[in-house]
């Protein structure tokens, strides 16, 4: 199963939302294997970011996701769809970015978007590895 790195951005953090986002992949039934609340040393957003390094947001990006504490998870099963598309303009209801965002650089939430994002953003918020556990109630949950 995978495992996606999402992180709860400044503006999610200081508009109240961690507890409804959090809750949201919960009762879904997707496993929390990594939590850690911290505001990203440069170092870090940079890495993060490198892909967007040559796009004018690029600056103003950065400037964002360390200005304040982000709440980074690592969370097993489908996460990319209650997250939505990256514009909360254009985002459907129902989905975090949807219900939450009016913007496309203050969106509330990070998602990887692939595999191999995943691996690569997980191994640098989560140097430590993750916790290795099982939900009880996985076995309701998958067929
Ligand atoms: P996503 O976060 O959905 O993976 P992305 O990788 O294209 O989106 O961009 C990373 C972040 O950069 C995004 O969450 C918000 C910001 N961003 C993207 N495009 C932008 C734009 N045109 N103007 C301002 N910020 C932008
Ligand atoms: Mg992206």
């Amino acid at each position: 199963m995978q495992t996606t790195f999402v992180m709860i951005k400044p503006d999610g953090v200081q508009r109240g939302l961690v507890a409804d986002i959090i809750g949201r992949f919960e009762t879904k039934g997707l496993r929390l294997v990594g939590l850690r609340q911290l505001t990203p040393p440069l170092e870090i957003a940079e890495a993060h970011y490198e892909v967007h390094n040559e796009r004018p947001f690029y600056s103003g990006l950065i400037e964002f996701i360390t200005s304040g504490p982000v709440v980074a998870m690592a969370w097993t099963g489908v996460a990319r769809n209650i997250i939505g598309p990256t514009d909360g303009r254009t985002a459907a209801p129902g989905t975090i970015r949807g219900d939450f965002a009016m913007d496309i650089g203050h969106n509330v939430i990070h998602g990887s978007d692939g595999e191999d994002t995943a691996s690569f953003e997980l191994g640098l918020w989560f140097p430590d590895g993750l916790v290795d556990w099982t939900r009880d109630a996985e076995a309701q949950i998958y067929e």
